[in-house]
């Protein structure tokens, strides 16, 4: 498999879920700094202009929720998603929020162009990213994050994907030692093995 992705982005967390399943695979970083992402090289790889994707002998896989889920039924001796259909539901419901409202709210502060047009929009989307954030976090640290990993006992794809989102704070403004809880949890996380690798192969 190859997975193009670019430095701190959502595209760590299947790096994550790949180091922590023993998947062989192969990288190909995309420059923001030169837009790449926007040029026809890699529509042809991603028509959508994000990361990640994952090039499969299937064909190309988009959308980070469905990277992740593809990765854990490839290896399902690592159990990445809880055998338990409830627990299985929750994971996918923090991976949705996490994509459907969290990563959007992050998005507002540098992407406002998807939104609007003008400088003084793109600033008022920006002037609300610490707020919503901090709403965010305030709702993982009191309901969502049961302790070590998010859904208990078992590290599953929601970690890989939460993680990720975490690295993200204090570009939104948010100092994570504000909410004990999920800073003792991306300390524990930085200590597997499979974090250090994304670390090292250069996805934060
Ligand atoms: N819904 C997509 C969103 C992917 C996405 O927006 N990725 C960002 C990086 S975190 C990106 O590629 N941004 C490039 C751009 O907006 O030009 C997913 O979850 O994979």
């Amino acid at each position: 498999m190859t997975l193009y992705y670019a430095p701190r982005t959502v595209s760590a967390a299947v790096a994550i879920a790949l180091n922590e399943v023993g998947a062989p695979y192969e990288t190909v970083k995309i420059d923001f700094a030169s837009s790449d992402q926007t040029k026809p090289g890699y529509h042809k790889v991603n028509p959508k202009g994000r990361v990640p994707a994952l090039i499969t002998d299937r064909g190309v896989l988009t959308e980070t929720s469905a990277l992740l889920d593809y990765v854990a039924a490839l290896y399902p001796k690592a159990r990445l998603v809880p055998d338990d259909p409830f627990q299985a539901a929750q994971m996918r419901s923090v991976m949705t929020y996490l994509a459907s409202t969290w990563h959007i709210n992050h998005a507002m502060g540098g992407r406002g162009a998807r939104w609007a047009y003008q400088q003084s929009s793109f600033d008022d989307l920006k002037s609300k990213v610490t707020e919503n954030i901090t709403a965010n976090c305030r709702y993982f640290e009191d309901e969502v994050v049961q302790g070590p990993f998010v859904l208990g006992n078992q590290f599953t794809l929601a970690d890989a994907y939460f993680y990720t989102v975490t690295t993200w704070l204090p570009s939104d403004g948010v100092d994570i030692a504000d909410f004990p809880h999920l800073h003792a949890y991306q300390q524990r996380m930085q200590a597997r093995a499979s974090v250090q690798k994304a670390q090292s192969d250069g996805f934060f």
